[in-house]
């Protein structure tokens, strides 16, 4: 059986590379640069907003990173640790957290589309940027909060919600600064311990999305 990632490096795909590699599934990978080079008509027909990740295993095609974490975990992850099966007792909060990681990926998305995507600096908006950065904030706030006394975003331990927050933290710090953030960072320090995550990493050659914090470092002008 064909299984595909459809993949732009440090994108929402990083969930999904994270995953399968958790799950140790042998897939293939595309690495598409990120960009316009999305928009054609041949990838279009895989996902019709030409936007990444998009999963195709045999004959389900699937797009929407959260969808993919569900599919997967509840086809190939039945025996393992990185499902919450309907039932468990952690199955409600692994569904928050597993969709909450989105919540957290609109704004970093936003902040994205304002520092690196708009070339113009006139065409920038500092109001939305202010506002996108102060919203953020508060959504890693919530996690700095659940994740007091634990190492993983469950009580039960390391699930497939950790690929989906941990990405989104780990997108997040380049927009905001996350010093004042411990338990975030033990956590993203926990995430880069995981041969899976850095499987996910893009490699050290490969262009990067995020090569410098986007907000005002301390002590900096
Ligand atoms: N909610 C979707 C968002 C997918 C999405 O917007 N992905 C971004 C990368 S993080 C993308 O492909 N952007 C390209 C574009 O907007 O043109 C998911 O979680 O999969």
């Amino acid at each position: 059986m064909t299984r595909v990632l459809h993949h732009c490096h440090q994108t929402r795909s990083m969930r999904s590379l994270w995953l399968l590699h958790e799950l140790e599934l042998a897939f293939d990978l595309v690495v598409h640069p990120f960009g316009p080079d999305l928009y054609t008509p041949e990838y279009r027909s895989i996902h019709p907003l030409g936007r990444v990740p998009c999963l195709v295993d045999g004959d389900v095609t699937l797009f929407e990173s959260g969808a993919i974490a569900e599919y997967l975990c509840e086809t190939y992850a039945r025996q393992g640790s990185l499902w919450r099966s309907p039932g468990s007792p952690d199955r409600a909060a692994w569904l928050q957290w597993l969709h909450y990681a989105e919540t957290i990926a609109v704004h970093v998305a936003n902040l994205t589309q304002q520092h690196i995507v708009i070339w113009e600096d006139a065409q920038r908006s500092p109001m939305v940027m202010k506002l996108e950065a102060r919203r953020l904030a508060k959504a890693l706030a919530v996690v700095e909060k659940a994740l007091a006394g634990r190492d993983w975003m469950l009580p039960s331990g390391f699930s497939a919600v950790d690929t989906g927050i941990g990405y989104s933290v780990y997108a997040a710090q380049h927009f905001c600064d996350i010093s004042s953030l411990p338990n975030i960072r033990a956590y993203l320090d926990r995430c880069a311990l995981r041969p899976a995550f850095a499987s996910a990493l893009p490699p050290d050659d490969a262009p990067r999305l995020y090569a410098r914090p986007f907000y005002a470092e301390p002590g900096k002008a």
